[in-house]
């Protein structure tokens, strides 16, 4: 693919709030281009040799990095903090002359989003791991300016690792797609019916036992607070949020399996002849499960886990999930979200739960994931905050078509333009601008058994949710992404990551 003729954002997802092309000569890579950090260092030095280490092997070229305060050579690349105010915490201005690359941001994640977009008007060819790749006509972007910020803070995708089990590499390279999108948020789904995948010191059957199979009988497994804290560094690093999420009351066999005293009337629905081990599930049934409401063990253990997990997560959120259940009244329900809510906050973090914890009383501070048209409302009329997962455009393991092996469909045929063409505020009544944080895409994996195929249903439909969650409602229109995301399948296979070839698309 050939270097850019004029600066535009043919191949930039998400778009751009706003692109003017400059009549300068581009901006070209060269054996003696160098890379500018402030003479600090510190974060904005970590990203220059971040970027350093994404140009080096296609290009063959060294890219040195300086810090300096001071006026710099012609042919650097420039990062800059401050200045750039006007742009909240996540925006930058990205300007390109002949003469110098700048980068100016307000705040580090800023640098590292423009990072993100010079890298997209770069030749796929970029990526590739060696510089047999030299593209003939050279490394060069075209000159001008580009000023970008996000239209909603949460932008995110979750991973439930509990259906099957993702090992912590294959996590990072979720993490990978989320930063090459500018994604700031990764909802890690940690415990289910069929396994709970993370180390509890105070209650360790969870993980060893409750984390020793998944659905369809596997091995299973669970990440190790080591292991944890890699997950949270790497995430950090690129100004990814993990959000922590211990799916309850429902969704819980997994820990009553492993702690028989958790659970009032547990019914398996098909525990299979096979059963790995006693109360394990290894189905894909929901719903039926529950921890004892009325019961202070039951209280104890969220307190211990929850108390455990905020330990381990910097970020501000915990969720509880509290979807599908069926075997509490509403009322009982209420007095367990009630409860959990209260203990949440104990450990100084907010309550995150599916949209059904609109029954429970809820603070201002709670955030509700919106996944169905829960006409209700009852989450927002109480002033809590949402994060929209409409599963008819936002849940990335449905199937895109009949014809897709991977997937689900009870909620539809998420085909790409069903996952672009939507708008988080307008999707479901009696929604408004103030109360929407962001979006998010859930991949839940009961049918999703390594990240090659989860790739398949995460590319091309992730990045299209990272264009609803980042650019302004004038500036996003299908024709012009479906265009745009053309370009991105070269960058992907380069990557070495699946996906989809959706007709949709001119590749
Ligand atoms: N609904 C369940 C998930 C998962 C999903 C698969 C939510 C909040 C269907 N709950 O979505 O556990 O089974 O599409």
């Amino acid at each position: 693919m050939p270097p850019l003729a004029a600066l535009g954002v043919h191949r930039v997802v998400p778009m751009p709030a706003s692109v003017v092309a400059a009549s300068g000569a581009p901006f070209a890579l060269s054996a003696t281009t160098t890379i500018v950090v402030p003479a600090a260092g510190g974060e904005a030095g970590r990203i220059g040799e971040a970027l350093a280490v994404l140009l080096r092997p296609a290009t063959g070229f060294p890219f040195a990095v300086t810090s300096t305060d001071a006026a710099v050579p012609n042919g650097s690349i420039v990062l800059r903090l401050g200045g750039a105010a006007t742009l909240s915490s996540e925006g930058y201005e990205l300007t390109i002359s002949a003469d110098s690359v700048r980068i100016v941001a307000a705040a580090p994640a800023g640098l590292f989003h423009g990072i993100q977009t010079f890298r997209q008007l770069l030749p796929a060819a970029i990526e590739a791991e060696q510089s047999t790749h030299r593209e003939a006509s050279g490394w060069s972007v075209p000159a001008g300016q580009i000023t970008d910020y996000p239209r909603f803070a949460w932008r995110g995708a979750m991973l439930d690792v509990a259906r099957h089990f993702f090992t912590v590499d294959e996590v990072k390279q979720l993490i990978d797609i989320l930063a090459l999108y500018k994604l700031n948020t990764l909802h890690l789904h940690l415990a289910d019916d069929q396994g709970w995948r993370i180390q509890i010191d105070s209650w360790p059957r969870l993980a060893q036992y409750g984390g020793s199979t998944e659905v369809g009988g596997g091995p299973g497994g669970y990440f190790t607070k080591a292991d944890y804290g890699d997950i949270v560094r790497y995430a950090q690093d690129r100004y990814i949020t993990i959000v922590p999420e211990i799916d309850m009351p429902a969704h819980t066999n997994a820990a009553i399996a492993s702690y028989p005293e958790l659970g009032c009337s547990r019914t398996a629905p098909d525990v299979s002849p096979n059963a790995p081990g006693a109360g394990l599930y290894t189905g894909i049934h929901v719903g039926w499960s529950a921890l004892c409401y009325d019961k202070e063990t039951t209280y104890k253990f969220v307190n211990d886990v929850v108390g455990e997990l905020a330990a381990m997560t910097p970020g501000p959120f915990i969720h509880i999930g509290g979807d599908e259940v069926q075997v509490l009244t509403i009322e009982q329900y209420a007095t367990f979200i009630d409860r959990v809510q209260d203990i949440v906050a104990q450990h100084q973090k907010r309550m995150v739960g599916w949209d059904e914890i609109g029954r429970a009383h809820l603070k201002p501070t709670s955030v509700a994931q919106m996944w169905r048209s829960d006409t209700s409302m009852a989450a927002v009329r109480q002033g809590a905050k949402l994060v929209m997962s409409p599963a008819t455009q936002a849940y990335i393991d449905m199937k895109y078509t009949p014809a897709t092996e991977l997937g689900l469909d009870w909620a539809a045929y998420v085909e790409l333009r069903n996952a672009y063409d939507w708008d988080p505020v307008t999707q479901y009544k009696g929604v408004t601008a103030n109360d929407v944080l962001g979006v998010e895409a859930p991949l839940w994996s009961e049918t999703v058994q390594n990240i090659t195929a989860a790739e398949y249903l995460i590319l091309p439909r992730l990045p299209a949710i990272a264009e609803v969650g980042w650019s302004a409602t004038q500036t996003r229109d299908w024709e012009s992404f479906r265009a745009r995301i053309a370009a991105h399948a070269p960058r992907w296979r380069l990557l070495g990551m699946n996906y989809y070839p959706s007709p949709q698309v001119n590749w």
